[in-house]
């Protein structure tokens, strides 16, 4: 066929395509992935992203913008609800409970690219995409979350790797069924739990997996046989002394040995050891035999947003104002969710109680009108203590107490515990995905009348 006859034909199907539905739109791009290359797309509004924050956003957007003024680039077919990875550890959920599939959960009016984000380049308003597209915007919302770097440990993928092994992690998909076997599987010597030297996505998971683990032991009648070590690399047990002070108690009382300040730095899997070093004396090392060892993996945001030196911080982290999650330098560029480098705990909750600051500071920043929505650092951690109780720490910025419930919430409870366990998933996939849960303040605001002597 010569270009002439060639021309028609792709100006039909061009046409073609742009009256299709959005699924056989879909289908059409993954099947075309390597035609397209070089194409050019143009968007008033790019979402990179797909998580909590960036599903929550595509849907503010483009139900205030109209259909395809927003684009989403999006590399994975699975969307996991991530706070339920704890639970599966446990046993008292499934894998399968965690995910939809991201057609489902994305917002029929805007665009999905599925590809990665390869390079940012925010002087021309444009990103690259691994499928070699380059997509130019208006505004650009930073949505990546983090990327796991179980490679930064040697000896550690390879552990993972061993089927049956003594080696398991809650943080990822591919790891978290592992955990539950770990947790059968051990019989005796030391259970050993780790939080590793980077800032890290829900920062309470790292011990909620040991209590749990504490709580199924004794079930099974076999916590006599085991020892239990949390070895983290944060010289405190938990961020917010409120809720420090709770949990001190809790690990005495159950026997759970806490070394502050170790790091995982290798992991011997022939012979089951882990290697820590103290990092407040570098020099000093331990080599530790483990029957199983639970794994967390440093955390960073994603390389292709960590190469672009001009949006990142010092950190690595979007390089945002942390009232406006507006970018310092960029003032068409804004970061929700863990890529962000404002300084609050990275949980779901936080991108929640973060979405409608963006999404109004985006659309005054659109219109060319000052940004007026404050973020204030809320985070919300439901600190799983077993099998039946949860604490619920809720903070903001200054890391004192922003509790949403008329009862102390640094008390184990078990109405906190089935909160976090059935009620949070609802409202995570009908509320917050589809952009209509903005955090708990305004509830808090309602209940605060309730509060008197608390
Ligand atoms: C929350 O908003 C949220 O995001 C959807 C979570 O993640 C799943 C949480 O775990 C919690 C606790 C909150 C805060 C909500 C309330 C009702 C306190």
């Amino acid at each position: 066929m010569t270009f002439y006859t060639c021309l028609p034909l792709a100006l039909r199907q061009a046409k073609l395509l742009a009256t299709r539905s959005f699924s056989e739109r879909l289908l059409h791009r993954n099947l075309s992935a390597s035609q397209t290359l070089n194409d050019k797309h143009e968007c008033q509004v790019l979402v990179v992203g797909g998580g909590a924050g960036g599903c929550a956003l595509a849907a503010k957007l483009s139900s205030r913008l109209g259909r395809n003024k927003v684009i989403v680039v999006e590399p994975a077919d699975k969307h996991y609800y991530q706070p339920m990875f704890t639970l599966i550890g446990g046993g008292m959920k499934r894998l399968e409970h965690s995910y939809k599939s991201m057609a489902e959960v994305l917002p029929k009016k805007a665009k999905w690219l599925q590809e990665a984000a390869v390079e940012f380049d925010p002087e021309s308003n444009t990103v690259k995409t691994s499928g070699g597209n380059t997509i130019k915007y208006d505004m650009l919302l930073i949505a990546t979350g983090l990327q796991l770097n179980y490679n930064k440990i040697p000896g550690l993928e390879e552990a993972l790797a061993i089927p049956n092994g003594k080696v398991c992690s809650i943080y990822s998909p591919k790891y978290v069924d592992r955990v539950f076997d770990c947790l059968r599987n051990i019989q005796g010597g030391d259970a050993i739990f780790t939080y590793p030297s980077s800032p890290v996505k829900c920062p309470g998971a790292p011990q909620k997996i040991v209590y749990i683990a504490e709580h199924y032991f004794r079930k099974l009648g076999k916590r006599n046989d085991i020892n239990i070590k949390y070895n983290t690399a944060l010289p405190v047990l938990f961020g917010v002394k409120h809720y420090a002070d709770a949990l001190w108690p809790i690990v005495k009382k159950r026997n759970i040995t806490v070394n502050t300040r170790r790091n995982l730095i290798e992991v011997k899997p022939g012979q089951d050891i882990a290697v820590f070093e103290n990092l407040d004396n570098p020099s000093e090392r331990f080599e530790e035999k483990y029957s199983m060892l639970h794994a967390v993996p440093p955390m960073s945001a994603p390389d292709a947003l960590t190469r672009c030196k001009q949006l990142i911080n010092e950190a690595g982290f979007v390089d945002v104002d942390q009232s406006t999650l507006q970018h310092k330098k960029y003032q068409n560029v804004f970061a929700i969710g863990d890529s962000s480098g404002s300084p609050n705990s990275k949980t779901a909750a936080s991108a929640a109680a973060q979405s409608p600051v963006v999404f109004r500071n985006m659309i005054a920043a659109l219109e060319g009108k000052p940004l007026k929505d404050i973020y204030d650092g809320y985070a919300s951690c439901p600190l799983v203590t077993g099998y039946n109780s949860v604490i619920l720490a809720e903070f903001d910025y200054s890391l004192t107490p922003l509790e949403t419930f008329p009862v102390a919430q640094n008390k184990e409870r078990y109405s906190m515990f089935i909160m976090k366990k059935d009620f949070m998933p609802l409202l995570y996939w009908k509320l917050m995905l589809t952009g209509h849960w903005n955090g708990p303040a305004l509830m808090r605001n309602l209940l605060s009348v309730f509060k008197f002597g608390k």
